[in-house]
């Protein structure tokens, strides 16, 4: 890729130069995945965490058909605010680059362009996967992750896919699951999914030799770290089900498809539960970018 193609925030620039510890953030989430306002106070929370932590955040989002890596409060708030922001995927970024468009990036396209980078640690809520119903949609965060040797932390996939589907998909494309703290894999919401993890990992550096060794073993997959939701965050299942099951119903009912599916369900369930499923998002996505931030400051101190 040429260079000329990235615009590295100069202070980013200046701490991978330097081995300070990054922490990549997507903007997906902040565009499409929360509501006004609380996507823009979570977005700039969320850089705040990392920092708490000692490393820097870089949201990455398309801007003028440049790959921007680390945001400024002005284009944090084109990508929070803009009437007609778009979801861009890794097959978009061709057209977004030739046409100059403006756009959020999904966990597969900032996975590509962090990873481009010299970024090697990602923190998101849930990462996309194998939806329900027989039509196979398959995100395309998952190959982005059997393609990326990077440390993604999330809390599983988003609990409106189909989570066993998806737990297959990424042990037959070998992508590692470690279960931070924890003995199975999240599920978004939920603590608990009932589906295993490859390993358990209990601090930074745990995880950190394990992608040591992934790097060692020139694997080309994504070491996926699963953080569970805090648990007073955590959503009772009584609502989730409820809820869940209204979202997936009105969504076949109005024929939603594409890349609008789950922007769709995250705000039905969100308005269905008067807001609960949107502070377990929002307490995910900062747990998460807490432990991410550990993580990159381990690394970098483990290599200086
Ligand atoms: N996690 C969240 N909220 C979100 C997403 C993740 O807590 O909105 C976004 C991510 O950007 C992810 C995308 O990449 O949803 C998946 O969309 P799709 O299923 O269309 O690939
Ligand atoms: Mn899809």
């Amino acid at each position: 890729m040429t260079k000329e193609l990235l615009n590295i925030h100069p202070e980013i620039e200046s701490a991978l130069a330097a081995n300070k510890p990054v922490v990549a953030l997507e903007s997906t989430v902040i565009a499409h995945g929360l509501p006004r306002p609380q996507n823009i106070e979570t977005a700039q929370r969320l850089e705040q965490l990392v920092r708490q932590q000692g490393a820097i955040p870089a949201t990455i989002a398309v801007l003028d058909g440049k790959l921007c890596v680390g945001l400024n409060q002005h284009q944090l708030e084109q990508i929070a605010n803009a009437e007609d922001i778009k979801k861009l995927s890794t097959r978009d970024l061709p057209i977004a680059i030739a046409r100059k468009w403006k756009g959020a990036t999904t966990v597969a396209s900032t996975m590509w362009i962090a990873h481009r980078a010299g970024i090697q640690v990602f923190a998101t809520g849930g990462i996309g996967g194998v939806h329900r119903g027989s039509l196979p949609d398959i995100s395309a965060d998952l190959p982005q992750l059997a393609q990326t040797p990077m440390i993604v932390v999330c809390s599983g996939a988003k609990i409106v896919l189909d989570l066993p589907a998806t737990r297959e998909w990424l042990e037959t494309h070998s992508v590692t699951v470690v279960g931070y703290q924890c003995d199975e894999m999240p599920a978004f919401y939920s603590q608990k999914s009932g589906l295993p993890i490859d390993a358990r990992c209990d601090s930074p550096d745990a995880v950190l030799e394990l992608f040591r060794s992934l790097r060692e073993l020139g694997l080309p997959s994504a070491l996926l770290v699963t953080v569970p939701v805090p648990i007073e965050a955590e959503v009772e299942s009584s609502i989730l089900n409820n809820v869940l099951e209204d979202a997936l119903a009105e969504a076949k009912r109005q024929k939603i498809t594409g890349r609008g599916v789950t922007p769709f369900l995250l705000a039905r369930m969100s308005e269905a539960s008067g807001g609960t499923t949107l502070r377990a998002n929002i307490a995910l996505l900062e747990n998460n970018a807490r432990v991410a931030g550990r993580i990159a400051k381990a690394q970098s101190k483990a290599n200086s």
